[in-house]
C-alpha cells in the first residue's frame, strides 16, 4: 500500500534470519530502537529474543508487549510480530502510529518457539509444541500454550506428554514460558499485550479457561470488537470477535495469565487465513496479514491508552 514493502517480509525467515533483523534495526533506527538480548534460553538452548520500541520523548510511557511464535507452525505470528514492530519503526512522522511511540513502549518478543520454529522448518512442518525432553517418555513437548500459571490443566489440555497439548509437569515446567513470563513481569509500566498465533482470524478475548465474562467485559468486548472493525478496514478481511473459550475452552494460555496475573489487557489474536492454506499460509500473504494486523494494534494501543 502506502510504502513498498520490505523484501525482508518476502518470505518466512529462519531463526538466525530474525536475529539478524534484530541487529540490522538496531543499528538503523538507534532511538527508537532498543535490542533487549535474550531473556531467556529455550529448552535446546536458543536464546529468547525481546526488544523495545518507543519515541526519543521521555516521560512516563506505559508498555505493551507483543508476544510472537508460541507455536512452532504458526509462521506468520513471528512474521507479523516483526511486521507490526517494521511498521512502528517506519511510520511516518505525525501518523497516529507514530504517535503512540511518544505516550508507550512497545515490548517485542516475536520468536517465543525457536527450537519448535526451526523443527518445524526443517523437519515436521505441522509441530506445535516445543522440543523439551519428557521424562518418562520418548515423546517430545510441551504445547507452550497450555503451560502458563493461570488455572493450569483444567480444561483444554492434556497430561499425556504425546499430545499436542501437553501441558508440562506443571505451570511454567517450560524454559520459555518461565522466562517470557518474568520478562513480562519486569516491566513496571505494562498495561496490555497481545499473543499472536494462527490460524482462523479471530480476536480472542478474556478468558480462555472459563466460559464466564470477565470483570469489565464491556472493556473487552468495545475493544475487540474495535480491533476486529480496524483490520477489516484495510482489505475487507473478516475477524471474529469473540471470547477464547468460545473457540474452545483452553486453560493455561498466555493471554489468561496476563490478564489474571499480569494486571494487563491480555488479547489473542488468530491470524488469518480460515483454513484454505491453514498454518501453511503462503509467504505472499505475509504483509496483507501483517498491514491488517497491524492496523489492529494501534487501534488496540490508542484504546487502551484512551479508556
Ligand atoms: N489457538 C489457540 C490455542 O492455544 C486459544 C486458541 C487461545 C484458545 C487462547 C483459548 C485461549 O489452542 C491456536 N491456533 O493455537
Ligand atoms: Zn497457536
Amino acid at each position: 500500500r502506502a510504502a513498498p514493502s520490505d523484501p525482508y517480509f518476502s518470505t518466512y525467515r529462519s531463526f538466525a534470519e530474525i536475529n539478524a533483523q534484530i541487529a540490522k534495526w538496531a543499528s538503523a533506527y538507534p532511538t527508537t530502537f532498543k535490542d533487549l538480548g535474550s531473556v531467556g534460553q529455550s529448552a535446546q538452548g536458543r536464546a529468547l529474543r525481546a526488544f523495545k520500541i518507543t519515541s526519543a520523548k521521555t516521560g512516563p510511557k506505559k508498555a505493551i508487549w507483543l508476544n510472537g511464535g508460541i507455536h512452532a507452525r504458526e509462521w506468520v505470528s513471528s512474521a507479523t510480530t516483526m511486521y507490526i514492530a517494521h511498521s512502528l519503526l517506519t511510520a511516518p512522522a505525525g501518523s497516529p502510529a507514530a504517535a503512540l511511540l511518544d505516550s508507550l513502549e512497545f515490548y517485542f518478543t516475536p520468536m517465543s518457539n525457536p527450537d519448535g520454529y526451526e523443527y518445524s522448518r526443517t523437519t515436521n512442518r505441522m509441530w506445535r509444541k516445543n522440543r523439551g525432553k519428557n521424562a518418562g517418555s520418548s515423546c517430545i513437548g510441551t504445547d507452550l500454550n497450555r503451560n502458563w500459571d493461570e488455572h493450569w490443566n483444567v480444561v483444554g489440555a492434556s497430561q499425556d506428554p504425546c499430545s499436542d497439548t501437553y501441558s508440562g509437569t506443571k505451570a511454567f515446567s517450560a524454559p520459555e514460558t518461565l522466562a517470557l513470563s518474568k520478562f513480562a513481569l519486569s516491566l513496571p509500566n505494562r498495561v496490555a499485550g497481545i499473543d499472536l498465533h494462527s490460524y482462523g482470524q479471530y480476536v480472542l478475548r478474556p478468558w480462555g479457561w472459563t466460559y464466564d465474562a470477565p470483570p469489565n467485559n464491556d472493556f473487552y468486548t468495545r475493544l475487540g470488537d474495535g480491533m476486529r472493525d480496524a483490520i477489516r478496514s484495510v482489505y475487507g478481511t473478516r475477524y471474529t470477535s469473540q471470547s477464547g473459550a468460545d473457540l474452545y475452552p483452553a486453560a493455561g494460555a498466555t493471554d489468561d495469565w496476563m490478564n489474571a496475573k499480569a494486571r494487563m489487557v491480555g488479547f489473542t489474536i488468530e491470524l488469518r487465513d480460515t483454513g484454505s492454506y491453514g498454518f501453511a499460509l503462503p509467504a505472499r500473504l505475509i504483509v496483507p496479514t501483517g498491514e491488517e494486523a497491524f492496523a489492529g494494534v494501534v487501534y488496540y494501543a490508542r484504546f487502551v491508552l484512551d479508556n
